[in-house]
């Protein structure tokens, strides 16, 4: 599973202590100043490293550099527990996608913001891609070949709805199974927490058509 990581290392040992029997994880550290890649190797994670800054660049590195089959993808930062991801990895079956449709849970675990913007975004890959979405989704599963076939896509936070609308032009098969979400275990938010991040989340998908 390809974890994307950026001044996570106080939430990584939980994240890594919860990696499924039989799961790989790959942190893609780019930048971090706080020892994350450190963290993540002491805890029994690969560390992989990408000079380019932004969550798409490190999830495709940590595609990249992933073994062939299927790839996981997760938020490092404890909002998300990796030992759901095997039912997510079983649903796949003759889909070509699955996203996790998160399900908050506990106050604070989704701020009213980021939930409508994410909302309306997923309204729109319903009516006008035909995607049975309703989150766009930061904890995935897609076969490895696959996504290297659909080329780069946006390097930071417009990755998942350009993923999405690049999935629908290919004709992928995308599924839906629900996952829950809590408030990141420790540390800084990079998006959603400050009306910064939620700027320049809405700046970056705004640039995917
Ligand atoms: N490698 C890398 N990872 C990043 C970058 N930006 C964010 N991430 C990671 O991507 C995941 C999602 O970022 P978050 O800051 O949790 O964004 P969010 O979930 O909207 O915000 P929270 O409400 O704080 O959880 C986390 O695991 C981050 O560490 C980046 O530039 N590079
Ligand atoms: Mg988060």
């Amino acid at each position: 599973m390809v974890i994307p990581c950026l001044d996570e290392a106080a939430a990584l040992p939980g994240v890594l202590a919860a990696v499924p029997p039989g799961y790989r994880a790959l942190v893609v550290d780019n930048g971090s100043r706080d020892g994350t890649a450190a963290v993540a190797e002491a805890n029994g994670a690969t560390v992989v490293h990408e000079p380019r800054r932004g969550y798409g660049a490190a999830v495709q590195a940590g595609v990249y550099a992933a073994p062939d089959g299927v790839v996981g993808v997760l938020d490092g930062d404890g909002s998300m527990d990796p030992a759901e991801l095997p039912r997510l990895v079983s649903a796949l079956g003759g889909a070509d996608l699955v996203v996790g449709r998160r399900i908050g849970r506990g106050a604070g675990a989704w701020p009213m913001h980021a939930r409508v913007g994410n909302r309306l975004l997923a309204l729109r890959l319903r009516r006008r891609y035909g995607l049975a979405v309703h989150d766009v989704g930061a904890m995935r599963v897609a076969r490895r070949a696959a996504l290297l076939e659909l080329g780069p896509l946006h390097p930071r936070f417009g990755y998942p709805l350009d993923l999405l609308v690049r999935a629908a032009g290919a004709g992928w098969t995308v599924i839906e199974r629900d996952i829950s979400y809590r408030p990141r275990s420790h540390g800084k938010s990079k998006v959603s927490g400050s009306w910064l991040g939620t700027a320049r989340a809405v700046r970056d998908f705004w640039a995917v058509r």
